[in-house]
C-alpha cells in the first residue's frame, strides 16, 4: 500500500529543492509573504513568463517553499528512517515507554524539532500549478485525545508555517477531555503565543465525531479543514484543495496522505494510485485505480489530476462549512470513533456532491496499530464501530444493509440498542438522495456485491464435545479453532450450488487441497480456493449433521491434533457433526 521511498528525504533536502525554484533571496521565506500575491515576481516561479496579464491577475502560483526550516542534518533522528533503537541501545527502556504511551516511537518523535523541512512529495506538475487569487477562507479543525507533545505541536507548526496566513480563519485545537497532564495548562500556554489557534477543551469525552462537530460549530471560515492531530502538512498543500472548493462547493477534497513512518518518523511518499472503497463488513479499504487509469498516471503529466474516490479515509478533508450542514454534519449518535468517513462519502454522493483525492496536497500522517484513549463506556474499538455501522446502515443502505448484516453476528444486539435514527432518515428524505445502489452502480461500479440468497450462514460449529469452529485463518489455510463467536475468520456461507465459501468470496470456497483425481481414499486435506474451479467441494448437508462431499461421499472431520480439516470415510464419528450458524428456509 505505502512505498517506502524515504530515501527522498535525500535528494529533495530543502536545499536542492528550492535551489532550482526562481525566486528571490529570502523574501520567500518569511512567513508573513507566504501565499500572499505574487508581487514582483517574488513567488512567481514561472520561467516561461508567458503567463497573461488576466491570468496573473486572477490566479497565482501556490506556495512552494518549505518557510522556515533549516536546512536538515541527513543523519538526524527521522531524517532517512534510520532504526533508532539500533542507533540508541542506551535508551531502550525510553523507546519502549514511548510506544506504550502513544503506539509509535514517541521517543523519537520527541528528538525530531517543531518544524523540519520535508521531502515535497508532489507530482511533477504541481509545483507549476496556479490557483485562484480569491480562495475562500478555512477554519482548520483539529480534535485529539491523548496526543503526544511533539506530534501535536510538529502538526500546529506545519499547518501555520505551510498555509497562506490569509487563508486560515482560525486553528481549532479540540481537546477531547484528554488526561495526560501536558494537554492542559502547557499546551494552553504554548499556543498563547499564536493568535490564530485557540485551544477548547471538552469537559466530557465526545469521541472524535462528536469533537468534530463541535470544532464545526465554533467555526467562522468558509470551509473546514479537518486534521488528525498526528500530522505533518507539506508544501503548497493548502491552496489546492481550496481551489477545488472554491470552484464547485460541493466538492470534498482529501489531499494525499503520505505516511510518518510510525517507528522512524521519516516521511514517506504514499502510492499514488489508489482511492477508497470499503468491504461489506463495512471497513474503509484503499483500492488500486483501474489498470487502465493507472497505467496512465505512470506518465508523470497526470499524476497532479484529481482523483475521484468513492470513500475517504476520514481524517482529512477540507469541505464548504455550508454544504456540511446542508448535508446534516455527522449523525451526532455516532460514539467514539468509526463509520462517519463512509456515513460522509455515502450521502456526499448519494445528495449530489463528489469526494476526490488532490495529489498536489500532501499532508503525511503517522499510521498506528492501536489508540492510546480508552473507548469511554464501550469494552472494545469494535463494539463502538459496530454501534456506529448499524446506524449507518439503517441510514443509508438502503436493502444493501442485509450484506453488512450477514456479515456481522452480534447485530440484532446492536440494533435493538442503537438509538433513535428517525431524524437521520427524516435528513436523506428531505435532501432527496439518491439510493444507495445508485451509489453502487455509478460511484463503485467494481465492487462485487454478494448473493445473500444462501442456505445457511455464520460459523460451522463442530458438535463433537470441544467448541471448535472452521475458521479461515490465512490466505490459502483453512482449519478447525476454538469458536469466538465474533465471525471475521469464522464466517462461512453455504451458497445454493452447495458450496461452502469463506464470507462472501467467490475466490475462498473449501476445495481439495491435492488435485481431485488423486485424492486418497482415507484422509483428504481441505483448502481454500477458487469456488468456480473443480477444486470446490459440492457438499450435502442436514441441518447439524454430517458433511458430505457428493463427489466423494466422504465426511468432513478434524484431524487429531485438533487443528485440521479432512475428508475422510463417513462414520458418524463425533466430530464428523456440524452445525451452520444459521439456517434459511429457501
Ligand atoms: O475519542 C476520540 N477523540 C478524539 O479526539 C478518539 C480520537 N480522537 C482524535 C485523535 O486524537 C485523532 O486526532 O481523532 C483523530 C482520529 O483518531 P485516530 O488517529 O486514532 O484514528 P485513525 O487515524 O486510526 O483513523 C481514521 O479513521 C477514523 C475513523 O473514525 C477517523 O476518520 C480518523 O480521522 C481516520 N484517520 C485518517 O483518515 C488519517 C489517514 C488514515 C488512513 C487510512
Ligand atoms: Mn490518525
Amino acid at each position: 500500500l505505502l512505498i517506502n521511498l524515504s530515501f527522498l528525504n535525500h535528494n529533495l533536502e530543502k536545499g536542492t529543492t528550492t535551489q532550482s525554484l526562481n525566486i528571490g533571496p529570502k523574501v520567500g521565506n518569511r512567513i508573513s509573504d507566504v501565499g500572499k500575491r505574487s508581487e514582483g515576481g517574488n513567488m512567481d516561479f514561472s520561467t516561461s513568463g508567458r503567463q497573461s496579464g488576466q491570468e496573473t491577475a486572477r490566479k497565482h502560483r501556490v506556495l512552494n517553499v518549505d518557510a522556515t526550516m533549516e536546512p536538515r542534518d541527513p543523519r538526524a533522528p527521522g531524517a532517512r528512517g534510520r532504526a533508532v533503537e539500533d542507533a540508541m541501545p542506551q535508551h531502550q527502556a525510553d523507546i519502549e515507554a514511548g510506544w506504550k504511551a502513544a503506539s509509535f516511537n514517541q521517543f523519537i518523535s520527541d528528538l525530531i524539532p517543531y518544524e523540519r523541512s520535508l521531502p515535497d512529495t508532489r507530482p511533477p506538475r504541481c509545483a507549476e500549478q496556479v490557483v485562484a487569487d480569491d480562495l475562500p477562507t478555512t477554519s482548520i479543525i483539529m480534535c485529539f485525545c491523548e496526543e503526544s507533545w511533539s506530534t501535536l505541536l510538529r502538526s500546529v507548526h506545519s499547518i501555520i508555517n505551510r498555509s497562506p496566513p490569509h487563508l486560515v480563519e482560525e486553528i481549532l485545537l479540540i481537546d477531547d477531555a484528554s488526561r495526560r497532564s501536558h494537554l492542559k495548562q502547557k499546551l494552553d500556554q504554548y499556543m498563547s503565543k499564536f493568535p490564530q489557534v485557540k485551544v477548547v477543551h471538552l469537559k466530557e469525552r465526545a469521541g472524535l465525531i462528536r469533537a468534530r462537530l463541535k470544532g464545526a460549530e465554533l467555526a467562522t471560515g468558509t470551509v473546514l479543514t479537518f486534521l488528525d492531530s498526528h500530522i505533518e502538512c507539506n508544501v503548497g498543500w493548502l491552496e489546492p484543495l481550496l481551489d477545488r472548493i472554491r470552484e464547485d462547493r460541493t466538492r470534498v477534497v482529501c489531499p494525499s496522505i503520505d505516511r510518518i513512518n510510525e517507528a522512524t518518523f521519516a516521511y514517506e511518499v504514499a502510492n499514488e494510485n489508489v482511492r477508497g472503497g470499503f468491504d461489506w463488513e463495512l471497513f474503509f479499504q484503499w483500492v488500486s485505480l483501474p489498470a487502465v487509469e493507472a497505467k496512465r498516471r505512470a506518465h508523470s503529466i497526470f499524476q497532479h489530476e484529481v482523483i475521484r474516490s468513492p470513500t475517504m479515509a476520514g481524517g482529512l478533508f477540507s469541505i464548504d462549512r455550508g454544504f456540511f450542514y446542508e448535508l446534516g454534519g455527522y449523525d451526532p449518535g455516532f460514539q467514539i470513533w468509526g463509520g462517519e468517513n463512509l456515513e460522509l462519502s455515502f450521502k456526499i454522493w448519494m445528495c449530489g456532491g463528489s469526494l476526490e483525492i488532490v495529489p498536489c496536497s500532501r499532508v503525511g500522517h503517522v499510521f498506528r496499530k492501536s489508540q492510546p484513549y480508552n473507548y469511554s463506556n464501550a469494552s472494545s474499538i469494535m463494539e463502538v464501530v459496530h454501534h456506529n455501522n448499524v446506524r449507518l446502515a439503517e441510514v443509508w443502505l438502503d436493502e444493501y444493509k442485509k450484506i453488512y448484516y450477514a456479515l456481522h453476528p452480534g447485530v440484532e444486539v446492536e440494533l435493538a440498542k442503537m438509538g433513535d435514527i428517525s431524524e437521520r432518515k427524516l435528513l436523506r428524505q428531505n435532501l432527496g438522495c439518491r439510493s444507495f445502489q445508485w451509489y453502487l452502480e455509478n460511484v463503485i461500479p467494481e465492487l462485487h456485491i454478494p448473493d445473500t440468497n444462501v442456505r445457511a450462514r455464520g460459523e460451522i460449529r463442530n458438535r463433537g464435545g470441544i467448541p471448535l469452529c472452521v475458521d479461515s485463518f490465512s490466505e490459502t489455510e483453512i482449519g478447525a479453532f476454538a469458536c469466538h463467536r465474533m465471525g471475521n475468520h469464522q464466517l462461512f456461507s453455504w451458497r445454493l450450488d452447495g458450496k461452502i465459501t469463506y464470507k462472501f468470496d467467490d475466490s475462498a470456497c473449501l476445495t481439495y487441497r491435492e488435485d481431485r483425481f488423486h485424492i486418497r481414499p482415507d484422509q483428504q486435506k481441505i483448502s481454500k480456493g477458487p469456488c468456480d474451479s473443480g477444486e470446490a467441494i459440492v457438499w450435502g448437508h442436514e441441518q447439524s449433521g454430517p458433511f458430505v462431499d457428493k463427489a466423494t461421499g466422504m465426511c468432513l472431520d478434524i484431524t487429531n491434533d485438533l487443528w485440521g480439516l479432512v475428508l475422510v470415510p463417513c462414520s458418524g464419528g463425533k466430530f464428523q457433526n456440524w452445525s451452520f450458524g444459521k439456517y434459511y428456509d429457501l
